[in-house]
Parts: C-alpha cells; sequence; structure tokens
C-alpha cells in the first residue's frame, strides 16, 4: 500500500471547542504523521479561492462565512493509503450520516460546521498542501 500525503483542517467550530488536542491524538492514534502544521485566520478571498469549486453551490457564502468566523489549524497527514483512511476517521460530511467514533460524529455542530476538512484525492491533496503550506514547512521524518 502506498504511502501517501493528505491535508486536514481542524475547523473554527472545532478549534473553538478546545478540540485540537483531541483530534490531533486521534490522527496519531490512527497511524498518520502530522509532518506540517500551523495556525491561522482565513480572510474571506483565502476561504474563498480554498473552496472555489463550490462557488457556484447555495452554500458557498455560509461556508465561507463561518471558515472565516475563527482561527482554523491547518495539517498535513502523511500514512499508508492516506487520503482515504483520513476520509474514513472523518466520516461523512454530513454529520447526520456521520458514523459512530468519526471526528464529525464527536465534534461537528452542523452541516457546515462540520468540524473537519480532509482532501478527497491525491492530486487535489497535493493542490491543497501547496495552498497552505511552503515546501520549508513540510517536516517529513
Ligand atoms: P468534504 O468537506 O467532505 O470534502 P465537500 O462536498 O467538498 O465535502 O464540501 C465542502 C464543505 O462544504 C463541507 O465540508 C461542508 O462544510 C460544506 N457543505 C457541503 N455540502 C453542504 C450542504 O449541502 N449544506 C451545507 N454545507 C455543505
Amino acid at each position: 500500500m502506498a504511502i501517501e500525503r493528505t491535508f486536514s483542517i481542524i475547523k473554527p467550530n472545532a478549534v473553538a471547542k478546545n478540540a485540537i488536542g483531541a483530534i490531533y491524538s486521534r490522527f496519531e492514534a490512527a497511524g498518520f504523521k502530522i509532518i506540517a502544521a500551523k495556525m491561522l485566520h482565513l480572510s474571506r478571498e483565502q476561504a474563498e479561492g480554498f473552496y472555489a469549486e463550490h462557488k457556484e453551490r447555495p452554500f458557498f457564502n455560509d461556508l465561507v462565512t463561518f471558515m472565516t468566523s475563527g482561527p482554523i489549524v491547518v495539517q498535513v497527514l502523511e500514512g499508508e493509503n492516506a487520503v482515504l483512511r483520513h476520509r474514513d476517521l472523518m466520516g461523512a460530511t454530513n454529520p447526520a450520516n456521520a458514523l459512530a467514533g468519526t471526528l464529525r460524529a464527536d465534534y461537528a455542530d452542523s452541516f457546515t460546521a462540520n468540524a473537519v476538512h480532509g482532501s478527497d484525492a491525491v492530486e487535489s491533496a497535493a493542490r491543497e498542501i501547496a495552498y497552505f503550506f511552503a515546501d520549508d514547512e513540510i517536516c517529513p521524518r
């Protein structure tokens, strides 16, 4: 199985409920290495750019408003089959459908405020990692 990198966001609602450490523990317990990390407060321009593929969707404005409502923590996770395994750890996008024990089941507050983001493919992971991290901010080990 391939070693992959995926991009993760701990969204503003999960940061606000002091769940950064708990979520990092879940990443590490699941066997991911956190190889880059930082906290930031997105501008509207940054959030709109990150979610550009959704700009025609009815939830886009609410999503951008939510993602700029407070600080987020972004990280790069590395591990075997990381993209899919991280999606499984997060649970379904709509937390009403998230399986028990997933991050969204435990930390989401709504469809929009669903606690975490994770890349959906190796290609989008590479693009999303590059959106937030310079090469010298990534520390594989
Ligand atoms: P993902 O985050 O699981 O990859 P996407 O379809 O890429 O899901 O949607 C991006 C984000 O937009 C979701 O995580 C969620 O916060 C929000 N979102 C997606 N669909 C809806 C919706 O139907 N209503 C409200 N928010 C949504």
